[in-house]
C-alpha cells in the first residue's frame, strides 16, 4: 500500500460539505489557525535548557500533507466563547484556567525582562506529601508555575493560553461534528493535550483536547465513550480526568513509565478506582518495540474497546511511535500508520482524532495522514458495503440509469439548493442545467461517486418509507 502517492482527484477542499456524513465518509478537520501563538524556545532536559521539540512546523507539515491528500474539508471551528468556556470547565478546574489566563502577564510583571523568556517552573510542592500547601493558590507566579505544572519541559509563552483555547475549540467542534452524524473528525491542533489534567499542565500540554472531546460526546448524548491513546507517552492527564468514572473508558499504549516519560504514572496495575474500577487500561511496552509487537497489543486494546460497546471513540493520535522520532523509543515505520487507521475504522464507530505528539518534524505530516487515510479507506469500504444491495435483483442499484438521469431525479426530489447542500457544492455549478453540471462531475470521479451514493441512499430511504406505510 503506497499511501504517499495516492492523491484523490478532488479540488473542492475547504468547501462546506453535506449533512450526509453518516453515509459519505468525509473526515472533517478542524484546524487551529492560532497555533503559532504558542512557540516555546527551550525546555529543561537533564539539567540543561535545550531547544523545544514541540514546534509550530509540526502542524504545518500535517496541514501540507492533508492538502496533498485531502480527506474532507479543513475548516476553522465555529464555537462561541461561552460554549467553549463551558466545555473546558467540564474537565478543568476554574482555579487552573484562572492561572493560565493570567500566568504570562504575571510572569512579565515579576521582571519586565521576562518578556524575552519563556515561563518555566523551578519549585514544586510534592502534592499530597509532607503537608506542602496545595490548598491555597500562592500569589507568586514562580510558586504558581510549580503548583500547576508537573514538569519543567513545558514552556508557557505569551500566546500559549490563546493557542490552547483555540485548540480546545477544535476538539469541541470535532466532537460536535460526529454528534451530528459525521463518521469521523480530526482536531488538528497544537499544543497537544493528553498530558494535561484537571488542574495541571506538563508534557507540552495545557488543555486536554481529547478529554474535552470525550466529555462533549458524553454531554451530547453518548452513554459510553472510549479514549484509545496511541501516543508514545502515557496519557496521564486523560487517565487522571476519568479515573473514577465508568462512562469514559481510557486506554493507553505507551513506553514503559519505568524508563519513559512521564515516568510517574502509566503502569499496568492502574485500573481505575471506585465506579471507575476496570475502566482504565495501561499497556506499557518496552523501549525498542517494533510494529509487530505493538500491533498485537493494539489489537487487545481494540477488542477491549469493542467489548465496552462505546457509542463513540476518541483517539489521541501521537506519531512519536515513529522509528525516527528524536525523543521516543518505538520503531514504527511510515507505512505502519495506514494499518493502524484501518484497524481503528474496523471498530465501525464515530471517531474523533486529536493531534498529540510526533517530533520527527519532516515525517510527522506523512505519518499522520497515512493513519487518517488508512481509516478513511476502510470507512469508505464499509459505506460501499452498506450501500451495495445484497440480492441479485438489486445488483444494479442505479438501474442502468445514466448520471444525467440520476441527477435529474435527485433534483426533482431535493431541489437544487438542497442538493447543493447534500453534495459538495463545487461539484456543481448552481445553474439548474444538468448538462453543464455534468461536465464538472466527469472531471471529478470522487464527486460522481458521491452523487451515486446519495442516489442509492435516497432510494433506500424511499423504499423503507414505503415498506412502513
Ligand atoms: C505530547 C507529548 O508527546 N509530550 C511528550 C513530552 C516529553 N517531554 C520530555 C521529553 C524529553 C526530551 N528528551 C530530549 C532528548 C534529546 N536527545
Ligand atoms: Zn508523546
Amino acid at each position: 500500500m503506497n499511501l504517499e502517492n495516492q492523491v484523490p482527484t478532488c479540488d473542492f477542499i475547504d468547501t462546506p460539505f453535506s449533512c450526509l456524513g453518516n453515509v459519505l465518509p468525509f473526515m472533517h478537520t478542524f484546524y487551529n489557525a492560532h497555533h503559532h501563538l504558542h512557540q516555546g524556545q527551550q525546555e529543561m532536559f537533564r539539567g540543561r535548557l535545550v531547544p523545544c521539540h514541540e514546534v509550530p512546523a509540526r502542524l504545518d507539515f500535517v496541514r501540507q500533507a492533508l492538502q496533498a491528500r485531502p480527506l474532507g474539508p479543513v475548516q476553522a471551528p465555529e464555537i462561541d466563547e461561552a460554549a467553549l468556556d463551558k466545555a473546558i470547565h467540564r474537565v478543568h478546574t476554574r482555579r487552573y484556567t484562572e492561572f493560565l489566563t493570567h500566568a504570562w502577564d504575571e510572569w512579565v510583571a515579576l521582571d519586565p525582562s521576562n518578556a524575552e523568556r519563556d515561563a518555566l517552573p523551578s519549585v514544586w510542592p510534592l502534592p499530597n506529601r509532607y503537608g506542602f500547601r496545595v490548598d491555597q493558590t500562592p500569589r507568586s507566579i514562580a510558586a504558581k508555575l510549580g503548583l500547576f505544572a508537573f514538569d519543567s519541559g513545558t514552556p508557557l509563552t505569551a500566546g500559549s493560553w490563546r493557542a490552547a483555547r483555540a485548540g480546545a475549540a477544535c476538539a469541541l467542534a470535532a466532537a460536535q461534528s460526529v454528534l451530528t452524524g459525521q463518521r469521523s473528525a480530526f482536531a488538528l491542533t497544537r499544543p497537544p493535550g493528553h498530558h494535561a489534567g484537571p488542574d495541571f499542565m506538563g508534557g507540552y500540554c495545557f488543555l486536554n483536547n481529547a478529554a474535552i472531546a470525550a466529555q462533549a460526546l458524553r454531554d451530547g448524548g453518548c452513554e459510553r465513550v472510549a479514549v484509545l491513546d496511541i501516543d508514545y507517552h502515557h496519557g496521564n492527564g486523560t487517565q487522571t480526568i476519568f479515573y473514577e468514572r465508568p462512562d469514559v473508558f481510557t486506554l493507553s499504549l505507551h513506553g514503559d513509565p519505568a524508563t519513559e516519560y512521564p515516568f510517574l504514572l502509566g503502569h499496568a496495575d492502574e485500573r481505575g478506582v471506585g465506579a471507575g474500577e476496570g475502566y482504565n487500561w495501561n499497556l506499557p511496552l518496552p523501549r525498542g518495540t517494533g510494529f509487530a509487537d505493538w500491533q498485537a497489543v493494539f489489537q487487545q486494546a481494540l477488542t477491549a474497546v469493542a467489548d465496552y460497546r462505546p457509542q463513540a471513540v476518541v483517539v489521541p493520535m501521537g506519531l512519536d511511535t515513529f522509528e525516527g522520532d528524536p525523543i521516543s523509543g518505538f520503531r514504527l515505520r511510515s507505512e505502519d500508520y495506514g494499518c493502524i487507521g484501518h484497524s481503528l475504522a474496523e471498530l465501525g464507530l464515530p471517531t474523533v482524532f486529536t493531534f498529540e505528539g510526533g517530533y520527527a518534524v519532516a515525517e510527522v505530516g506523512v505519518n499522520a495522514v497515512n493513519l487518517l487515510q488508512g481509516f478513511q479507506e476502510k470507512a469508505a469500504a464499509q459505506t460501499v458495503a452498506l450501500l451495495t444491495p445484497q440480492t441479485p435483483a438489486q445488483k444494479d442499484p442505479l438501474h442502468g440509469k445514466t448520471l444525467q438521469h440520476i441527477l435529474a431525479e435527485l433534483e426533482a426530489h431535493y431541489g437544487w439548493e438542497e442538493l447543493g447542500r447534500r453534495i459538495p457544492v463545487r461539484c456543481f455549478t448552481h445553474d439548474p442545467s444538468v448538462g453543464s453540471s455534468l461536465k464538472f462531475l466527469r472531471k471529478t470521479p470522487w464527486a460522481r461517486e458521491k452523487v451515486e451514493q446519495l442516489y442509492i441512499y435516497t432510494e433506500q430511504k424511499k423504499s423503507r418509507k414505503q415498506q412502513k406505510s
